[in-house]
């Protein structure tokens, strides 16, 4: 078949929206109509040429929702008419890392995915004969797309298709850091860095598990009222803070008889390695959690005095908040519909597909929290 696309030809370059062909699923494959996709910082980071992963050209995009049209031979998962959130972690509840139970980072098309292709090791995508690349194996920046079968979600039909598509990646990242690797308990008290789209859902999620205090650190003042919203008790920017955050943030969560500060969990939503620092060393001493979520530049390292870690604290780091995507992301959409969390606000821009690269240039300018395309 023919569809709409927006297509990464080379890095650096604005995508160009076009007729693509697609073929139809094969094995433990579903093709999907996508009707909303959000644009993530992943999706600049390759479009960019930062990422040295980055392949094209290809079909960017990882953060939709839609609706099942066809399934190839031997799908039972899923059927016509479903509506599905594209997972690029899989979930396929037979590898290894799956049956462990200790962790959401499914390994059953792990090497096809990361070379662009599906897991027979062939793309689905091409115009003019030529292969595209398939992205974070979902390319949603496509009107329809080809999926594993293990690589969807089956949601509630009556949730909407350009807020849950947020769930792809933003909501749910910030919500399971919380929930799922941070395991924050009632009372905590957390200092989140970076209030963009991942740090906001990170603060609505310290609010569903009950934390006390949830301080909020960014350097635009523009945040606080952003963070107020989601339930941020406190704002600092660094600017304010004098030569060093750390102790400034150590003195604000002073507790208890011996007056120790630092936070029980703080997290780093920035993808600043300077900020991941500051997080890990502004947590409690003897329990003090911190979880990296920004993803860091290729090549960028990250260091502390292992005075940090001996003293008690422990460094973490968190991929797609630690959810498994086909048992999670279904009742995250149910906490949707039910009222407990928020997306609508943290929408700020809707677009067609041919402004696309609109959405790109207003995450640059730091003037939207989620631009969503809708088809
Ligand atoms: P964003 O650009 O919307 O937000 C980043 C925020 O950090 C901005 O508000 C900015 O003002 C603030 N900031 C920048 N430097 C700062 C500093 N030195 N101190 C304090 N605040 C600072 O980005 P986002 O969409 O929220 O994404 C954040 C990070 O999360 C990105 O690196 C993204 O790639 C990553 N991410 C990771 C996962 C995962 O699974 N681990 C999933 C999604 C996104
Ligand atoms: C999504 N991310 C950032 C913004 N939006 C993001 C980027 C990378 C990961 C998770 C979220 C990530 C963490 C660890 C891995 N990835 C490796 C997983 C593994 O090796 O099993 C990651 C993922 C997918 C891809 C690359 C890296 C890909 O499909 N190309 C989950
Ligand atoms: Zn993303």
């Amino acid at each position: 078949m023919r569809t709409r696309a927006a297509l990464a030809l080379e890095a650096g370059k604005p995508l160009v929206v076009t007729e693509v062909d697609l073929e139809g699923p094969k094995a433990g494959e579903v093709l999907i109509e996508v009707k909303a996709t959000g644009i993530c910082h992943t999706d600049d980071f390759t479009l960019s040429g930062a990422d040295p992963e980055g392949l094209f050209p290809a079909i960017l995009g990882h953060e939709g929702a839609g609706v099942v049209v066809d399934v190839g031979p031997g799908v039972t998962s899923v059927k016509k008419g479903d509506h599905v959130i594209p997972l690029y972690t899989p979930e396929c509840r037979e590898c290894p890392s799956c049956l462990s139970r200790k962790t959401n980072l499914c390994t059953a098309i792990r090497s096809t995915q990361g070379q662009g292709m599906m897991p027979d090791g062939t793309s689905r995508f091409s115009v003019n004969g030529e292969k595209i690349h398939h992205y974070m194996g979902c390319s949603t920046f496509s009107n329809f797309t080809v999926l594993p079968e293990i690589a969807v979600a089956k949601v509630n039909p009556d949730a909407p298709f350009d807020k849950i598509c947020y769930i792809g990646c933003g909501v749910t990242t910030g919500i399971g850091a919380v929930i799922n690797t941070a395991k924050v308990e009632i009372g905590a008290t957390a200092i989140v860095f970076g209030l963009g789209g991942i740090g906001l859902n990170v603060i609505q999620g310290l609010k569903l598990a009950g934390a006390d205090m949830i301080i909020g650190v960014d350097l635009n003042d523009d945040k606080k009222e952003w963070g107020e919203k989601f339930g941020m008790t406190h704002f600092v920017n660094p600017r304010d803070a004098g030569d060093d955050i750390v102790p400034f943030l150590v003195n604000m969560t002073k507790r208890g008889a011996d007056q120790i500060g630092g936070a029980d969990y703080t997290f780093d939503c920035t993808g600043n390695t300077k900020v991941m620092r500051q997080a890990l060393e502004a947590s409690h001493r003897g329990w003090g959690k911190s979880v990296v979520i920004g993803v860091a530049g290729a090549g960028q390292e990250i260091s502390t005095r292992p005075f940090q870690l001996v003293t008690g604290r422990s460094w973490m780091g968190t991929a797609f908040g630690g959810a498994r995507g086909r048992t999670d992301v279904p009742k995250i959409v149910d906490w949707y519909m039910d009222g407990k969390i928020q997306i609508d606000p943290m929408i700020t821009h809707l677009l067609k597909l041919d402004d696309i690269n609109k959405g790109f240039e207003m995450m640059h300018s730091g003037e939207s929290i989620r631009s969503v395309v809708v088809y």
